[in-house]
């Protein structure tokens, strides 16, 4: 079946972390959805036509409605499907203030690691975007620098998750998955996708890596996939909810 108005589009691209977190809610709510493919630097013609001028990804789309920011995201999955909840066998805060520690101190110690360990993903056309898009250089000498530092960041806070596993548990929350578990599982598959180094830190927590291989198992939902050109036709089409 082709996209329509009422489907779910993600714009996203593979390599992309957030996204993956998306997806991981995804797979946990059960939901068909588009996957959109943009591109990895600008311009972004179509993305930044639906959004207003957002270049960042995830971006999700249900017609004429356009949600910037995997939070905003997340919260609309919920919102309009709320069975299973992403907060099951957890209060409804606890997996926003974990996401926040996932998103930012967790996230800085997987991109460390990544960029500091040497990328291909780090090509002269990526850095130059970058440091377009945050107004600062992209360091990869000072990750470099900073990578044997930020592994053992990482370890620690991996040491938190192996914590929270070890009574046997099968996911963050406990007997279901959640929001907790997409959002730390994200930076973990980020690490994976690119740095050996990073796996090795992984490979050292057995709880962890068996937990990994559960949320993996979760998939990501039905995947199918929509051009740029159809995304746009469809918004133009529609009348904003
Ligand atoms: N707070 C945003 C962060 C999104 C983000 O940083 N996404 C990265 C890719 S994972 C990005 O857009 N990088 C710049 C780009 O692709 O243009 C969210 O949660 O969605």
């Amino acid at each position: 079946m082709a996209a329509n108005a009422q489907s779910i589009i993600l714009h996203q691209y593979d390599i992309s972390p957030f996204s993956e977190k998306v997806r991981v809610v995804l797979g946990i709510k059960g939901l068909d959805w588009f996957a959109c493919d943009e591109p990895v630097i600008m311009p972004k013609p179509e993305l930044t036509a639906l959004t207003g001028g957002y270049r960042k990804i995830p971006v999700m789309q249900i017609g004429a409605d356009i949600y910037c920011d995997s939070q905003i995201i997340i919260r609309e999955l919920e919102r309009r499907f709320p069975s299973p909840s992403i907060h099951a066998g957890s209060d409804n805060g606890t997996g926003w203030g974990i996401a926040m520690w996932t998103d930012r101190v967790l996230f800085q110690a997987a991109v460390a690691i990544i960029f500091g360990g040497g990328t291909p993903l780090a090509d002269e056309a990526f850095i130059k975007d970058r440091e377009k898009l945050t107004g600062r250089p992209f360091d990869i000498e000072g990750m470099k620098a900073a990578a044997p530092m930020m592994a053992e960041q990482f370890r620690a806070q991996l040491g938190w998750l192996e914590e929270q596993l070890s009574d046997g548990r099968a996911f963050l929350p406990g007997d279901n998955p959640g929001l907790a578990d997409a959002s730390a599982f994200y930076n973990l598959a980020f690490v994976r996708w690119t740095s050996p180094n990073g796996v090795k830190v992984i490979e050292s927590f057995p709880g962890v890596a068996a937990w990994e291989k559960r949320v993996a198992g979760i998939g990501h939902g039905n995947r199918q996939e929509v051009s740029r050109e159809d995304a746009l036709d469809i918004a133009k089409a529609t009348a904003s909810t």
